[in-house]
């Protein structure tokens, strides 16, 4: 049980012992961290009482939304029953069983496996080692190399930051480890040259990934990895021709294609996964957050019917697995999201209700004078907000990132009761599924309030 204390109280013992994720910790100390300490379908209260629209969906996961009744009860029975035991020295346990067979059937054709992890990081390095050892026992050892994208997201452990293509973490702990390369990512604002259409540019670098192959040489290369919608980066939609001409290219040099589905997994972009959303048919997929909707820390890997045979049918031991691989608590609180997934038919309600329901909100704020592009899949989106509206194609040009703001703008949203992320200056939302077309009406007038209010405070009389 946790005491009851003053916001000052809590700040107080959490900058004395808490080393929060990806924060400067002195800055943190000295403003104080905004303490949550409730929440229920789409809201957050903080502990001064404050009400907050949680259109991050926690960090992009609690796609049931908060305070779901089965959830609850399906932890509380695992708990009483059986708590915890392994999946190590040929033992099982109903949930983990269960949960198996219920995401072989939500994933799309050909994938009838999965390995269990405790997280997405995990997931990932779950990907490495398999895909190494894949080509190991097809006796092509040297097939070692993995192809990732710049600005990807892919964890946090040392084989998901070298995954990852974000620099400032590869700049910490002499990253990234061997044998993983990146290529520029599907950016249309930043890397498309002049005069391109969007359709031309997703084959244009879809294209780097060939050109890179040729440069390591295909008979070195394990695998691609990406997101299939960029969520960390920036919710990156890449254009409609991106991933299928991904897919040619992996098969063309029989390179296993990986989804990284932590974020875009169980319903997000309207579909139970994002591959099938962007139209390509990964060998594995990384999945972790939205599977339990975060309300317990479970990830893993659905292994393609490509791997799953070589894997099983010659690999012998495969020496890899996590304490926490299959935990039944986890395993029943998924079992029990994914069947309120189902019934509340979350997929198709993203699908063919509040993700078009989204959109149409977002190509309106399109209009205004700060929003260079908005744009949405499923319940994914971003706006760019941008100096002026102008040249480039109509993409106009960036406000000089010294100005920083988006963080301008995320502290509006903060101030005004909204949680929406800032990465560099798009502004991103993946707010939970439940979410119903009045809450999307609040939460669109919450974000042009806050473009306002940024407005007001960035606009230059050279601003359009
Ligand atoms: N893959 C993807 C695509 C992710 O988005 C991970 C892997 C790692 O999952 P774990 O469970 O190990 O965190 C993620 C996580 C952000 C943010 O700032 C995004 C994530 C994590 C933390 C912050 O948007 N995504």
């Amino acid at each position: 049980m946790t005491t009851t204390r003053t916001t000052k109280e809590w700040q107080a013992a959490d900058a004395a012992h808490f080393l929060h994720p990806f924060t400067d910790f002195q800055a943190l100390a000295r403003k104080g961290s905004r303490v949550i300490t409730r929440a229920d379908n789409i809201y957050l209260w903080d502990s001064d009482g404050q009400r907050i629209l949680d259109a991050m969906s926690g960090l992009w996961c609690v796609n049931v939304g908060y305070g779901q009744q089965a959830l609850i009860d399906a932890a509380t029975r695992q708990l009483k029953e059986l708590p915890f035991y392994n999946a190590f020295f040929q033992t099982a346990t109903p949930p983990a069983i269960e949960l198996a067979e219920l995401l072989a059937e939500v994933s799309p054709p050909g994938f009838e496996h999965v390995f269990f992890s405790g997280s997405g990081s995990e997931g990932n390095d779950t990907v490495v080692r398999m895909v190494r050892r894949y080509w190991d026992i097809l006796g092509q050892p040297g097939r070692q190399v993995i192809i990732s994208r710049k600005n990807a997201y892919h964890g946090s452990t040392m084989a998901g930051a070298s995954l990852g293509g974000m620099t400032g973490m590869h700049a910490q702990g002499g990253l990234p480890i061997p044998g993983i390369v990146h290529i520029e990512q599907p950016y249309w604002f930043e890397n498309a040259p002049d005069g391109m259409s969007r359709d031309a540019f997703g084959l244009l670098a879809a294209g780097w990934l060939e050109d890179k192959i040729t440069e390591i040489g295909a008979d070195k290369v394990a695998a691609f990895i990406g997101e299939p919608i960029q969520g960390a980066g920036g919710v990156i939609i890449p254009p409609a021709t991106y991933w299928p001409e991904i897919q040619r290219i992996c098969d063309r040099h029989g390179i296993l294609l990986v989804s990284d589905e932590v974020i875009t997994g169980f319903g997000r972009t309207g579909r139970w996964f994002g591959s099938e959303t962007m139209g390509f048919k990964p060998d594995l997929m990384t999945f972790a957050k939205g599977v339990t909707s975060g309300y317990i820390p479970l990830g893993g890997v659905m292994v393609g019917e490509r791997v799953a045979k070589v894997l099983i049918e010659q690999g012998g031991e495969f020496n890899h697995g996590y304490t926490y691989s299959g935990h039944p608590v986890a395993c029943a609180v998924a079992l029990a999201n994914i069947k309120l997934v189902r019934e509340l038919g979350l997929v198709e309600r993203v699908r063919e209700d509040v993700g078009p329901y989204l959109a149409a909100g977002f190509e309106q704020l399109q209009a205004h004078p700060l929003v260079g592009e908005a744009q949405t899949c499923g319940l994914m989106g971003a706006l760019l907000l941008v100096k002026d509206k102008t040249g480039r194609d109509g993409r106009g040009h960036a406000f000089d990132a010294a100005l920083e703001v988006g963080m301008v703008c995320r502290a509006h949203c903060f101030a005004n009761g909204l949680i929406m992320r800032a990465v560099g200056d798009r502004m991103i939302i993946a707010p939970p599924l439940v979410i119903t077309q009045a809450q999307i009406d609040e939460m669109l007038a919450l974000i042009r309030r806050c473009l306002d209010l940024t407005w007001a405070e960035v606009r230059t009389p050279t601003s359009a």
